[in-house]
């Protein structure tokens, strides 16, 4: 059996280290909670910095603005742990595709990949081009740590999958059918190979230079895997990120760095997904959390896997959720969940209802362990 005790935080400075303790499966006082998007849209801050930034882009591209908004939702929330404010989409970006967040359409590239040779001019982005990404994180990180000299929580870094990122390259932005990217999986699997072989390799420099700027969890949203036929997902979305959880950095300055997978839509292949060697997965919430542990035991840590339309329901609606997601976690007598939504929460989302959810997590799960507050 590993020893995890030399690489839990409960020494190095986490005032609340529970997250980064349930996604190694270790028992914790309380269930920890954070929400996928949980800086963003549905809070009239984040509104006010992003109309004082001009563009979400030059929100997320400014340390300054990235660092505030991944604050505000902590100040408001008892949260467990903070996300690094940015995008899955810097990486393409970065490769020279041309981002632009278009009002009502999302985001759309200028320069998507077409061809042979769109794929040939692919190259793994300089740190320098995403160095504001890393400075945010090394900001963020800073702001942190409280007046005690203590950090309030741990902070995740994330990138997309290289198949997710794939999806918006080839497709040139949202997609509802992915026609064009199937069409060259089915006609040029050559390509789409070469495609996912640079966009890996920048993955993992993008989250290996996160670590190193002080990320200390990591996840990979594979918000597309879902679209992939069994089999296809195995081959085109899980080989990349395996070679992606294995080849990042498993510590940084002596502390375990945990990671997530999170396909959406990938309830049927959690499997494979454990096979990965991946510290915890990711569930939407058409996965039955019972299901989902009988299948992976204590491989690997859970997160998830709220509806995020609960949120519109009334205070004891939300409570009752709640109650329900907990008892088919286990959770707390299971170590090794993180409660979460099962997939980003919605921009029309009240704000209040986020508190109530906070709150009942906490409220139910340190009932549960009445030995840890004695
Ligand atoms: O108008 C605005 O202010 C922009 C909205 C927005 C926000 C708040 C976008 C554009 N990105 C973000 C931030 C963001 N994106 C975070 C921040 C950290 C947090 O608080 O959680 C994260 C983790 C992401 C990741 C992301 N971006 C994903 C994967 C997760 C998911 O939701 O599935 C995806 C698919 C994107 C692409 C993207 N960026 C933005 C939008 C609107 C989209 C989705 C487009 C689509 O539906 O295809």
């Amino acid at each position: 059996m590993r020893d995890f005790r030399r690489t839990t935080h409960a020494m190095t400075g986490l005032a609340n280290d529970t997250f980064i303790r349930a996604l190694l499966r270790q028992p914790t006082p309380h269930t920890p909670v954070w929400l996928m998007r949980q800086a963003g849209r549905y809070l009239p801050e984040y509104l006010a910095t992003r109309k004082k930034a001009g563009s979400f882009l030059n929100l997320a591209k400014t340390p300054d603005y990235a660092t505030e908004v991944t604050l505000q939702p902590l100040d408001r929330y008892d949260l467990d742990a903070a996300i690094l404010f940015s995008d899955i989409l810097t990486v393409p970006d970065a490769m020279g595709l041309g981002l632009r967040f278009v009002e009502g359409e999302g985001p759309v590239f200028d320069r998507p990949i077409r061809d042979e040779a769109d794929v040939a001019k692919l190259r793994v982005p300089s740190r320098e081009s995403l160095q504001y990404v890393y400075d945010a994180t090394t900001q963020i990180r800073r702001s942190l740590v409280r007046g005690d000299g203590l950090q309030r929580v741990p902070l995740i870094g994330f990138s997309g999958s290289p198949w997710t990122l794939a999806c918006y390259m080839i497709e040139g932005g949202s997609s509802r059918d992915f026609l064009k990217i199937k069409t060259m999986l089915y006609r040029r699997p050559d390509l789409l190979h070469q495609l996912l072989e640079v966009t890996t390799c920048a993955v993992i420099d993008y989250l290996t230079a996160q670590i190193e700027a002080g990320a200390q969890a990591v996840m990979v949203f594979d918000t597309w895997g879902g679209t992939l036929a069994h089999g296809a997902y195995q081959k085109w979305s899980l080989a990349f990120m395996e070679r992606m959880v294995r080849s990042l950095p498993r510590e940084h300055d002596g502390f375990r760095v945990p990671s997530i997978i999170f396909t959406k839509g990938g309830g049927g292949w959690i499997s494979d997904i454990a096979a990965t060697g991946v510290d915890a997965i990711g569930l939407d919430w058409t996965m039955d959390p019972a299901v989902a542990r009988a299948v992976v035991g204590q491989r690997c840590a859970l997160q998830g896997n709220v509806d995020p339309s609960i949120l519109f329901g009334t205070d004891d609606a939300i409570r009752a959720e709640v109650a329900a997601a907990l008892a088919a976690f286990d959770s707390p007598r299971l170590p090794g969940h993180v409660f979460n939504l099962g997939h980003g929460i919605s921009q029309f989302t009240p704000p209040a209802a986020v508190t109530t959810l906070i709150e009942a997590v906490h409220e139910m799960t340190r009932a549960d362990a009445p030995v840890a507050m004695t």
